[in-house]
C-alpha cells in the first residue's frame, strides 16, 4: 500500500500545437473540453504560462533540460532520424525524480533525437533513448506524426519490428528509396494533399521510410495506444512515486481522429481531435481516481507551443473555424514571435493541497525542474538546469509572484524579452506572414508591446518608450551572453 505521507505523483500532460485560445476554461466556446477544465477547476490555472519557444523541439528540451533552446544549436525542429541532441546521462528533469526515489516515465511524442548518430533502426538496443536520459521506461514517436518513422519506440527497440522486414529511414530528398509509394509515384493512394514525402497509409509525411511494416503505427488508433501505455505505468507504479511525462500527439497535423471522435465538432478534424485529447485527459484523471491517488498526485496540463490552424495537410481547418480563435486574444501562433507562440494553456492542478483559482503570475515549464527539485528537497548540481527558477510557491497557487523575466524563441530561433508586464521583439529579418499566415513578428524595427494592457499586441510602442527599448535590448543581450540564469 501507499503511504500517504509518501512525495506526489507528478503527471505532465503536454499537447502538441494547442493553443491558449482552443480549451474552453481558457474561453473557447465553439468546442467544450470538459475534462481540462475539470483540471483548472480543481487547481491553479494560470494566464501567463509559456513554453520557451514557438516550435516543439526546443520547447521540449527546455521542459526536460530546464535550459533555454539557444544553449544549444541543435534545439530546433527535428528531423526523424536525427540523433539525440541532450547528450547520455545529462541532468534532466526527470533524472532529477529518479534521484528522489520516482519511477519515471514518458509515453508519447518526443522528438528530441533518437540514437547516437547513423542510427540503426533495427537494433534491439538502441542508444540514445529517453532511458539514456532518466526515464526508466519509454514508449514513444520519434519526432512527429508527420514524420518517417511511423511506428512506435518501446523502450530500447521499434515496437512489432519483423527482423525479416529491416526498416531503413532516410531524410534525403535527392536520394529517397525509390521502390516506396510516394505522392508523385502513386498519387492514387493519397489521401490527403499535405507534405510530399513517402506515403505511408496513404498519407504523405515528411521523410522517406522503407520496411516495418508490421511496426506501422496506426494513426486512427494512436490516441487509445499511448492512453493504453500511461495506464500500465500508473498501475504498475501506483504503491511508490512516479513522475509520468505523457507527451500528446494532438492536434499536430495530421489529424486523424479514432472514428469514435470524428465529427464529434463542426470544427472539422482540427476541433475532433482536441475532444479526442480531452477525453484522454479525463481517463487519466478517472484512473487516478479509482486508484485512489488523485489527492496524491500534481496533474500539470500545457502545450508545447502555439496553434496552427493549417499546417501543410488540407483538412479544411481555416474554413471550418469560423470564429474559433485558437490563440483565443494573442497575437500570432505556432512558429510566431508574437505571445501567441509561446503563452499556452496552463494549469496545475493537485487536489486538497492546491486552492482552486486563477493566477497572473509569469510561469514557464523550464521552471518546473528546479521547483520540484526544491519540493522533493534535491540540490541542483554545477551546470544543472541553468533557466529553470525554483517558482514552486506561484505553481501551488501560493504566490502570486512568478519570473520577472523570461526569454522565449519565435521562429528562426528569433530571441524575444519577456520582461513583467514588457514584451521586446528585437529587429529581424524576414516575412511578415510565414507560409501559413500566421504573423512571424519580424520587422526592421524594435517592437514594444505593454501585454498587461494591450494582450492582442496592437499597439507598438518602441517609438513612444525608448528607453524601456534599450533598456530591454541591453538586458536580452545580457541574458544570450550569460552562461546560467538561475
Ligand atoms: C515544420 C513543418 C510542419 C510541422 C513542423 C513541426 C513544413 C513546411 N512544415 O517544418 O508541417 O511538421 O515543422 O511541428 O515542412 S512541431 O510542432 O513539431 O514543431
Ligand atoms: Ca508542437
Amino acid at each position: 500500500m501507499r503511504d500517504s505521507k509518501q512525495k506526489p505523483n507528478v503527471i505532465i500532460l503536454y499537447a502538441d500545437d494547442l493553443g491558449y485560445g482552443d480549451v474552453s476554461c481558457y474561453g473557447a466556446h465553439r468546442l467544450s473540453t470538459p475534462n481540462i477544465d475539470r483540471l483548472a477547476k480543481d487547481g491553479q490555472l494560470f494566464w501567463q504560462g509559456y513554453a520557451t519557444a514557438s516550435t516543439c523541439t526546443p520547447s521540449r528540451y527546455s521542459l526536460l533540460t530546464g535550459s533555454y533552446p539557444w544553449r544549444n544549436p541543435r534545439a530546433s525542429i527535428l528531423r526523424g532520424d536525427a540523433p539525440q541532441i541532450i547528450p547520455t546521462g545529462s541532468p534532466t528533469l526527470p533524472a532529477m525524480f529518479k534521484n528522489a526515489g520516482y519511477s519515471t516515465g514518458i509515453v508519447g511524442k518526443w522528438h528530441l533525437g533518437l540514437g547516437e548518430g547513423d542510427l540503426d533502426w533495427n537494433s534491439p538496443s538502441i542508444q540514445g533513448t529517453p532511458n539514456d536520459l532518466g526515464f526508466d521506461s519509454s514508449y514513444i514517436l520519434a519526432a512527429t506524426n508527420d514524420r518517417t518513422p511511423c511506428v512506435y519506440i518501446n523502450n530500447r527497440h521499434v515496437d512489432n519490428l519483423d527482423a525479416n522486414d529491416p526498416l531503413e529511414v532516410t531524410y534525403d530528398r535527392e536520394h529517397p528509396f525509390t521502390d516506396i509509394p510516394t505522392v508523385k509515384t502513386h498519387p492514387e493512394l493519397q489521401k490527403i494533399v499535405g507534405h510530399t514525402g513517402c506515403l505511408i497509409h496513404g498519407i504523405p509525411r515528411i521523410g522517406y521510410m522503407r520496411g516495418g511494416n508490421k511496426a506501422l503505427w496506426d494513426d486512427e488508433t494512436m490516441c487509445d495506444v499511448f492512453l493504453n501505455k500511461a495506464h500500465n505505468f500508473m498501475t504498475e507504479n501506483k504503491n511508490h512515486p512516479f513522475f509520468l511525462y505523457y507527451a500528446f500527439h494532438e492536434p499536430h497535423a495530421p489529424r486523424i481522429p479514432s472514428p469514435r471522435f470524428a465529427g464529434s465538432t463542426d470544427l472539422g478534424p482540427r476541433g475532433d481531435v482536441i475532444v479526442e485529447l480531452d477525453w484522454c485527459v479525463g481517463q487519466i484523471l478517472d484512473q487516478l481516481e479509482s486508484l485512489g491517488l488523485r489527492e496524491d498526485t500534481i496533474v500539470i496540463f500545457s502545450s508545447d507551443n502555439g496553434p496552427v490552424l493549417w499546417d501543410v495537410y488540407e483538412d479544411n481547418s481555416i474554413e471550418l473555424a469560423n470564429g474559433h480563435e485558437p490563440a483565443g486574444p494573442l497575437r500570432g501562433g505556432k512558429y510566431s514571435s508574437f505571445d501567441g507562440g509561446t503563452r499556452v494553456p496552463f494549469i496545475v492542478s493537485w487536489p486538497g493541497t492546491i486552492s482552486p483559482g486563477e493566477s497572473d503570475a509569469i510561469v514557464c515549464q523550464m521552471d518546473f525542474h528546479a521547483s520540484f527539485a526544491s519540493m522533493l528537497e534535491q540540490e541542483l548540481v554545477d551546470g544543472e538546469a541553468p533557466d529553470s527558477l525554483n517558482i514552486l510557491d506561484a505553481l501551488l497557487g501560493q504566490s502570486s509572484l512568478g519570473r520577472e523575466e523570461l526569454v522565449v524563441e519565435g521562429h528562426g530561433k528569433n530571441t524575444i524579452l519577456r520582461s513583467n508586464n514588457w514584451t521586446y521583439l528585437p529587429p529581424k529579418d524576414g516575412p511578415e506572414k510565414l507560409y501559413n499566415g500566421i504573423e512571424a513578428g519580424n520587422s526592421s524595427k524594435p517592437q514594444l508591446y505593454e501585454l498587461s494592457q494591450d494582450i492582442g499586441q496592437m499597439k507598438e510602442l518602441a517609438s513612444t518608450r525608448p528607453e524601456v527599448v534599450s533598456e530591454l535590448e541591453t538586458r536580452l543581450q545580457a541574458i544570450l551572453k550569460s552562461e546560467q540564469t538561475r
